[in-house]
This record gives C-alpha cells, structure tokens and sequence, in this order.
C-alpha cells in the first residue's frame, strides 16, 4: 500500500520582503499538484491552508525579526497540523510561502520522528540569527531555528527545542551565504556541499554523502526544498534568483536519488512566488520536482 500524501497550504510572506509569495500554495495547485500525484497511484488529501495574517494588517515592532510575533503563531499552527497528518502516517507536503515555514513544518514533523535527518535544498544557507541578519527577514533563519540557534521564540515552537541535530544535517546547492552566516554554520559543524562541490563531485556523489549524513541513525529524512537552489532558467519567481543553481536535470536526479533511498518522509516545496514568475514556470518546476521525489521516474 502506497503512502497517503497530506498537501498543507501555508500562504506566508512575513519572513521576507517581497510580496506575492503568499500565493504560492495556490500557484503549486494550480499547475496540477494533486492530479499528477495522484497519476503516480498515491492518495492525495488536500488540508487546505493555514490561517496568515495579512502584512497590512500588521506592522514590524523588530528590525532585526520582522514579523516575528505573526510568524511565531503561524508556526505553532502549522506544527500542530503537520503533527496531526505524521501521525496518521501520511506523508506531509508543506507549500511556502517563505522558507520561515520549515521552523513549523519541522516542529510538526519532529513530534514523531524524534531523530530526523534534513537535506536543505537552498542557494542561501537559512543560517542567520537576529545577531547575524543583514535583513531581518525570519525566511533567512529556520535551519538555525531548528538547531535551536536563534530567538527563543522560534527555536521553541511546539514546547521542546533543539528539534534536529547538525550532524543530521546538509544544505545542497547554496551560493549565496552571508559573512557571520558562514561563521555560523562552520561553528554548529553544518555540512554544505555549495555549487562548488556540486560542480566538483557531481550530483550523484553529493547526493549519497546527503543521504548518508541525513539517513543514517536517523528515523528518516526531511527535504526542504527552496526553489531557488534550481539555476533561475527553470526557476526564475523566486525573491532572490541566484545564477549558477542546480540544473533541471541535476535536480531531478537527486530526486529520483532521493526516492531510491526509501528515506525520505516529508517535503517542504518553499518561495515560490508567481507575482515574480513566467507563465507559473517555478511552479510547474516545483510539481516536476516533487513528482520525481514520489517515484515518478523509475517506476
Ligand atoms: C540573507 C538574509 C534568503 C532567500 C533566504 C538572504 C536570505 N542570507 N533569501 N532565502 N531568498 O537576509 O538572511
Ligand atoms: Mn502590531
Ligand atoms: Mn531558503
Ligand atoms: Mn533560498
């Protein structure tokens, strides 16, 4: 019996500053997300979204944690749904919104697998704290978040905190990290296989050293998938597109890698925003992506 598939909407753009990646969940949907899963035999159960509060509703009390209140219960939120569908034995797909979202998405998941490995799929690191932000933006913080480097407000959502370890842990794809930010992960023992490594070992190579350091010992793997680890050619709605990213090909390879390693129990698809896109391009790259993680190249 295959895995059922929870989609949970989470229409967030408070951790960052451009607006219009608050209809990503919707731009994902509409280029066919649960039919095209459903085409690979799975069963989908849509669960809507969670509640966002409007940015005009709202105003910044923290320059270097803009929006961290608004952020903070969206997180509680969103940990408590992503709970609910783990423990139905579902397998979450999470759709950003910014990549704040992982900070609750990873809460949730964590409730259940207590030892989670997490590939970080990212041109940016998502290392910062309000001590290191050179924009305040959360969306730049949730992998320390998780490690339980950050304000405590966000490193404690759901009640308990560190919710993964470093040596679980990789980013995949970046190229674009701040000064303190590389101090920062150099300090918590972060594995990053940036462009360079990519370019240097390959793919296929990077891929296994991921899926060793977030598979083993660990009770499975969390992909959180920013679409801007994608070169901008097939992923150009994106707030920040950095030149030089992840090849469609090179992407979809390490999603089929992925899927053969049988490890792999939950997804975040994050910052795709159709306001900045062509055609819903990102978002059509985004289902490619998830489908090729589900299996459907190699079945
Ligand atoms: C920078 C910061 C960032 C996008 C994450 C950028 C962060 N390191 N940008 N994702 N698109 O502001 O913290
Ligand atoms: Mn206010
Ligand atoms: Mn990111
Ligand atoms: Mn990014």
């Amino acid at each position: 019996m295959k895995k059922t598939i929870s989609v949970i909407g989470v229409p967030m753009d408070l951790g960052q500053g451009r607006r219009g990646v608050d209809m990503g969940p919707f731009s994902i949907r509409y280029a066919g997300l649960k039919e095209r899963i459903e085409r690979l035999g799975y069963t989908v159960h849509d669960q809507g979204n969670v509640n966002v509060p409007q940015a005009e509703s709202h105003h910044i009390h923290d320059e270097k944690l803009k929006y961290l209140p608004e952020v903070t219960r969206v997180s509680e939120d969103l940990a408590s749904k992503v709970k609910d569908v783990v423990e139905q034995g579902h397998f979450p797909v999470i759709l950003g919104g910014d990549h704040s979202i992982a900070i609750g998405s990873i809460a949730g998941i964590t409730q259940k697998y207590k030892k989670l490995g997490v590939i970080w799929f990212d041109a940016h690191a998502d290392f910062n704290t309000e001590d290191s932000t050179p924009s305040g933006n959360i969306h730049g913080m949730p992998l320390a978040c998780c490690l339980g480097v950050g304000h405590e407000k966000l490193v404690n959502i759901a009640g308990f905190a560190p919710k993964i370890q470093p040596e679980n842990v990789v980013i995949v794809g970046a190229r674009s990290v701040d000064r303190d930010e590389r101090l920062l992960l150099k300090q918590h023992g972060i594995k990053v296989f940036d462009m360079h490594e990519v370019d240097k070992l390959g793919i296929a190579k990077v891929m296994e050293e991921a899926i060793r350091i977030a598979g083993e010992g660990t009770d499975g793997i969390h992909l959180s998938l920013d679409l801007d680890a994608i070169d901008p050619d097939m992923a150009p709605g994106v707030g920040t597109p950095v030149l030089g990213g992840i090849t469609y090909r090179e992407g979809h390879f390490a999603m089929e890698l992925l899927f053969q390693s049988n490890k792999v129990i939950s997804c975040d698809v994050v910052e795709v925003n159709p306001i900045l896109d062509e055609h819903n391009k990102t978002a059509r790259t985004a289902v490619d992506l998830v489908c090729s993680l589900l299996g459907e190249a190699v079945m």
